[in-house]
């Protein structure tokens, strides 16, 4: 947004100082940073993400750090009215002073504050001190006072990112320091502090919309304003009388015959260049903002129904079945400004129209949702709450309120919010966790009324109030798989597989209404690994490997899902590549599963999106933005138009499904077929597909039992839906039992300089991998070869784009 009429200047990234607070040496740094990422710029400390290094970096946690700037302004900024210091991100606990002057504290990282500055401020030089006592050593002393002892740990007591305090998916740095840069905020009179348009209903092709705007009058009298509101080239006029100090303007707007918004998948996320402008009585401009607004309804559907009780999303009164991911911040530690482009853009490469931001990390910046609305994926956002019991003080309440106003203010606009959720798993922790059982009933009591009075009342209430016409859920999941209605009432978090090591085949007849989370660790690409662990190391149970692998069981679980389905690993290497493909076959799998039931089910999120650091984690991309397998995998796993086989009693039953809201017609042809290609079943098929839909199309009656041919034979589906032809693959045998033929496997350049590959085999070729350098890429990876079918293959080098000799190529696949 921009704001003509207040000036904001954002604080440089140079010009920055710190120390540990007991020292006198100040040394320089670039923010945002905090305390980790200034001693590793000055070389003072090692790599914190190489092998152990996490471990001997622990104490800096207990230590307390001071940041100091030094910046000039001018005469013009010292003239107007009213000058703030705005602080975003300040992490967490922080005294500030400008030139010597105390101006506040703060103890909540995902609150905004600010600080009046003009009579502190001088024309020379000005100096911002930004003094941090120890996050540990609060949270611990807070903690202490706590009676009983909240489940979750000293964390819950602090407003600041949960996973810092360590995760199952990553490493403990209790930072402290600044994660956004602070902005000198000026103006005259009034002050535009938000504007945005809501959603409330679209009936036909009628729009209400609500006008919300929050201003500050600084006069000491009312004073009458005019308001023009501009969505595309239509006009909205209103005038309103603003009282002295904050005012929250609300009214709203009928706009007929809108173009809609619709998450992908579903139709164009539509988005309207928006205005807002404010005038005084004399026609004088004072204010103005401008933005992107989509219009669109998106509610959760969570009703009693003949099953138990339903969970989907309905988007301008359709439903639609949600695909993605569970989304974490994207790095622990280090400036991840850009990161989060490329993550997006491989959401949309991969077909989602769903991210879950999980409430363990952080609130997004403004312009991940802004990318969210432009690429039309769905937000379901978490509160920042995390399997735990918080506390229920007056002071954290507060605390808490003033941060959901102010996250609530700042997202809700966004046409990709779809849901706000009050926490990530803390109602199934005290319920089956087994945190009641060391409580007397006066705190079982008290602990749960504290629950309630957060989620159940404070939260939806705020959202009702400033997130208009978006939909509130108290916690992920309704109820853990503990307790049977979990496959029949809400969402979902199914750790049947992986926590409790059922097979992967087990969570295809365990199908929920809606599945926010399951998933399946994976190590990160090697050439990934080859950077945060040295060579030596690069074994299954080196103590540098496993300080990544942040789930106790962990490796052992990685190993004893291989042992029972894949081949034996020839070496690391190619453990890294069957443990992905291990990963990447079971979450395909399961997600054709719930594809199937829908509208029994109606959403497949998979935990986790991405990763924080470089570790051994549920992630479909490693740190370092690689793809794994199940990444590759799941452009054919969420393929909008998509067959899928599934066996049961002597038939194969053939699936097709359709997200869009348009009828496909598709040719499908089924072959079963011997890995050298000689077909004993071929079946073509053409028929449509009514929109957004799951249908069984065809039952394939063979006896493979008797025919023995289950590990000599797959069957291949080809489909052509709209001139685009796919392939993919049906096995009858674990992995490990497939007598796959030695591939013998050709690769071709495509030209000379366009960076495609044609890869191509006389025989099947099963997860054929193109192993990827520091440089080089590839696209598709990880792919099925049929025989003599050439798959084409995109080349992305960061470098140059000389022709590649494919000699120099190392491939894998199953075999190795
Ligand atoms: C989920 C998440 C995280 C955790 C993951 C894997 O339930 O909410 O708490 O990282 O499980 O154990």
């Amino acid at each position: 947004m921009s704001n003509a009429f207040t000036q904001t200047i954002l604080l440089e990234a140079a010009n920055w100082h710190f120390r540990d607070a007991d020292s006198s040496d100040w040394m320089p740094c670039q923010m945002p940073g905090n305390n980790y990422t200034a001693l590793f710029e000055n070389k003072a400390i090692l790599s914190p993400y190489f092998g152990d290094h996490e471990k001997k970096l622990a104490v800096l946690a207990k230590k307390n750090w001071q940041f100091k700037h030094s910046f000039k302004i001018d005469s013009l900024l010292l003239n107007q009215e009213h000058i703030e210091l705005e602080c975003d991100g300040l992490d967490t606990y922080c005294e500030i002073f400008l030139n010597g002057h105390f101006l506040g504290k703060t103890d909540n990282a995902f609150r905004k504050y600010h600080f009046p500055i003009k009579e502190f401020l001088s024309l020379d030089q000005n100096e911002l001190l930004f003094s941090f006592n120890s996050a540990k050593g609060i949270t611990d002393s807070l903690y202490s006072l706590q009676n009983p002892a909240l489940p979750g740990g000293p964390r819950v007591c602090a407003r600041k990112p949960q996973f810092h305090f360590g995760w199952d998916f990553g490493p403990e740095f209790v930072l402290c320091g600044l994660s956004q840069l602070p902005k000198i905020v000026s103006w005259n009179q009034l002050r535009l502090e938000e504007a945005g348009l809501h959603t409330i209903q679209i009936v036909e092709d009628h729009a209400t919309l609500r006008l919300q705007a929050i201003l500050i009058n600084a006069d000491t009298v009312p004073r009458d304003v005019a308001i023009s509101c501009k969505i595309a080239d239509r006009e909205f006029k209103f005038n309103t009388l603003l009282s002295p100090g904050k005012n929250v303007f609300r009214n709203n707007i009928e706009f007929k015959n809108p173009n809609l918004w619709w998450p992908r998948g579903s139709g164009p996320a539509y988005l309207y260049d928006c205005s807002f402008q404010l005038q005084d009585s004399s026609g004088v401009v004072l204010a103005q903002k401008k933005w992107k607004t989509g219009i669109r309804t998106i509610q959760l559907i969570a009703e009693e129904d003949s099953i138990g009780q339903s969970f989907y999303f309905k988007v301008n009164g359709e439903a639609v079945f949600c695909k993605g991911s569970n989304y974490i911040p994207s790095d622990i530690l280090f400036n991840a400004a850009e990161k989060w482009k490329s993550l997006l853009n491989a959401a949309v490469e991969t077909h989602f129209n769903m991210l879950r931001i999980w409430g363990g990390g952080i609130y997004e910046c403004d312009a991940f949702y802004e990318t969210c609305d432009s690429l039309g994926i769905m937000v379901w956002q978490d509160f920042m709450f995390a399997c735990a019991m918080y506390p229920g003080d007056t002071a954290f309440i507060d605390n808490v309120s003033i941060e959901a106003e102010q996250q609530l203010q700042r997202l809700s606009k966004h046409a990709s919010i779809a849901l706000f959720c009050g926490n990530n798993e803390n109602k199934e922790g005290w319920h089956r966790w087994g945190w009641q059982a060391s409580l007397d009933e006066a705190s079982k009591q008290r602990l749960w009324n504290d629950y309630q009075n957060l989620f159940q009342k404070l939260l939806p209430e705020k959202v009702q109030l400033w997130a208009p016409g978006i939909s509130y859920w108290d916690s992920s999941p309704l109820f853990g798989r503990g307790d049977d209605r979990f496959k029949t009432h809400g969402d979902a978090h199914d750790w049947g597989l992986w926590h409790d090591e059922m097979p992967f085949s087990k969570l295809e007849s365990r199908i929920p209404r809606f599945m926010s989370e399951f998933g399946f660790q994976s190590l990160a690409s090697l050439t990934t690994l080859q950077e945060f662990i040295s060579e030596n190391d690069l074994i299954f149970e080196s103590p540098a490997l496993l300080n990544h692998q942040k789930h106790p069981r962990g490796n052992k679980l990685i190993k004893e899902y291989l042992d029972r389905d894949y081949p034996k690993p020839a070496n690391f290497e190619h453990l890294v590549y069957l443990n992905q493909l291990c990963q990447a076959d079971g979450i395909s799998q399961i997600i054709s599963a719930h594809r199937r039931a829908k509208p029994y089910c109606m959403g497949s999120l998979y935990w986790q999106f991405n990763d924080c650091w470089p570790g051994i984690s549920w992630s479909g991309i490693d740190y370092l933005g690689r793809w794994k397998a199940l990444q590759h995998q799941l452009k054919m796993a969420f393929a909008p138009v998509q067959f899928s086989a599934m066996e049961s009693d002597q038939y194969i039953k053939i699936y097709g499904i359709n997200d869009s809201r348009d009828i496909k017609t598709f040719q499908l042809d089924l072959t079963v077929q011997d890995f050298f290609g000689n077909p004993l079943y071929f079946q073509s098929l053409e028929d449509t597909l009514k929109e957004n839909s799951s249908r069984l199309i065809h039952l394939i009656s063979i006896d493979l039992n008797e025919l023995a041919l289950r590990e000599t034979h797959y069957l291949q589906l080809k489909w052509v839906v709209e001139e685009d032809t796919f392939y993919a693959s049906h096995f009858f045998e674990k992995p490990k039992n497939l007598q796959l033929p030695k591939p013998d496997v050709i690769v071709e350049n495509i030209g000379n300089t366009n960076g495609q590959l044609s890869v191509s085999s006389n025989t099947f070729v099963r997860a054929l991998y193109l192993k990827e350098t520091k440089d080089e890429v590839y696209f598709p990876n990880y792919f099925d070869v049929h025989p003599g079918i050439p798959v084409i293959v995109t080349r992305k080098n960061s470098k140059s784009k000389s022709e590649l000799l494919p000699e120099s190529l190392n491939l894998f696949d199953i075999k190795n």
